[in-house]
């Protein structure tokens, strides 16, 4: 049985990216594994958020968690900030984090590109996401193409702490979905398509009803040679709504190319807003009975519980290793 963690910010309402890149593979992990998923809430406030905005994406990405099948019996679903382990270890990471490493993240120079008031947060993220991962023994994190380098800075951090103080962490792997694990922004289609975009037509968002989703991908760029085929290079639009629709509906792109052979893209737009429409519907009436439940509560304080405990125990291997404190019988 391996371990397997993985996180996602609440800081908006996920994409259609954000499931197809990395939540509904969580859910096929859960039978063989020992799973935690966890909600990054102390990521998310590296950027500024609204407070009440960020209590409500807290719970609705817990629903959410829950309405695509995480199953509470067999996975552990926490709230970072509930587990002070975290933010405990985090700064122990930055401690053996350098400045330069951390700069050359291309998530930290995409984020901090042009704005003024950068927190320093921003910079030293991954040291905190390093300290998600290692607090649990993690052997793989499972998750969309954008966070290959923060896994392969993990890797070293884990590496470095490993032979400078003691062989405690587990060196982790990343998995990433061989399909599906960038998907592109429906404006911008050579960026990827990001919950926090300002652009509202640029994403999917997983809560979007029926005609929000078909008037999204109607105006998605697509390109003026009005044929349906897959080439990544010269038509981005048109390949990522090609991969949306197969991952939606399990058919293959040759098929589908196939079946809009000689039609134009109008078509083609719907075939790919119902498969949309199919996939979402299903997990948004789940959706719908959980988030002003009880139950939701329950689960949560279950999964901090849970998760405190393994938690601790990792902590207290690492001030020892670092020498902090004093001795402990
Ligand atoms: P933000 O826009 O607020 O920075 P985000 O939408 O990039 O956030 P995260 O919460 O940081 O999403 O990521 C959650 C998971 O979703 C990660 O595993 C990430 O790799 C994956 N993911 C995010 N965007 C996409 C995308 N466009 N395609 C595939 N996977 C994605
Ligand atoms: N950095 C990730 C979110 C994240 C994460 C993690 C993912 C924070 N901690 C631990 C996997 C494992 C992001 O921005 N998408």
């Amino acid at each position: 049985m391996k371990t397997i963690f993985s996180g996602i910010q609440p800081s908006g309402t996920l994409t259609l990216g954000n499931y197809l890149g990395a939540m509904k593979h969580f859910v096929d992990m859960q039978d063989e594994n020992n799973c935690y998923f966890c909600i990054v809430d102390q990521h998310a406030i590296t950027v500024p958020q609204d407070r009440l905005e960020l209590r409500k994406n807290i719970k609705s990405l817990a629903a959410l968690y829950l309405a695509v099948g995480i199953d509470p019996n067999k996975s552990t679903l926490f709230i970072q900030s509930e587990v002070p382990a975290h933010a405990q270890l985090g700064w122990m990471m930055q401690c053996v984090s350098y400045i330069g490493e951390l700069e050359r993240m291309t998530q930290f120079k995409d984020k901090s590109d042009g704005k003024e008031g950068v927190s320093s947060a921003l910079l030293t993220y991954p040291p905190l996401m390093a300290s998600d991962i290692l607090l649990y023994k993690t052997d793989i994190v499972p998750v969309g193409e954008d966070q290959k380098q923060h896994l392969e800075l993990t890797r070293n951090l884990a590496e470095r702490f490993n032979s400078k103080y003691n062989d405690i962490f587990t060196i982790p792997e990343v998995r990433i979905p061989k399909v599906g694990a960038r998907i592109m922004s429906l404006a911008e289609p050579t960026k990827k398509m990001s919950k926090s975009s300002e652009n509202q037509k640029s994403f999917i968002s997983m809560l979007d009803d029926e005609k929000q989703i078909m008037k999204k991908v109607k105006s998605a760029v697509t390109d003026s040679d009005n044929e349906v085929r897959y080439d990544k290079e010269n038509k981005p639009g048109v390949s990522n709504l090609l991969s949306i629709y197969s991952l939606c509906s399990g058919e293959s792109i040759e098929a589908i190319e196939e079946k809009y052979a000689g039609k134009g893209y109008g078509d083609f737009k719907e075939g790919v807003a119902h498969a949309v429409i199919n996939t979402l519907k299903p997990i948004q009436e789940r959706y719908n009975e959980l988030i002003d439940s009880e139950e939701l509560d329950e689960i949560l304080d279950q999964g901090a519980d849970k998760a405190n405990r393994a938690a601790q125990k990792m902590l207290v291997k690492a001030e020892r290793a670092m020498g902090l404190g004093r001795k402990r019988r």
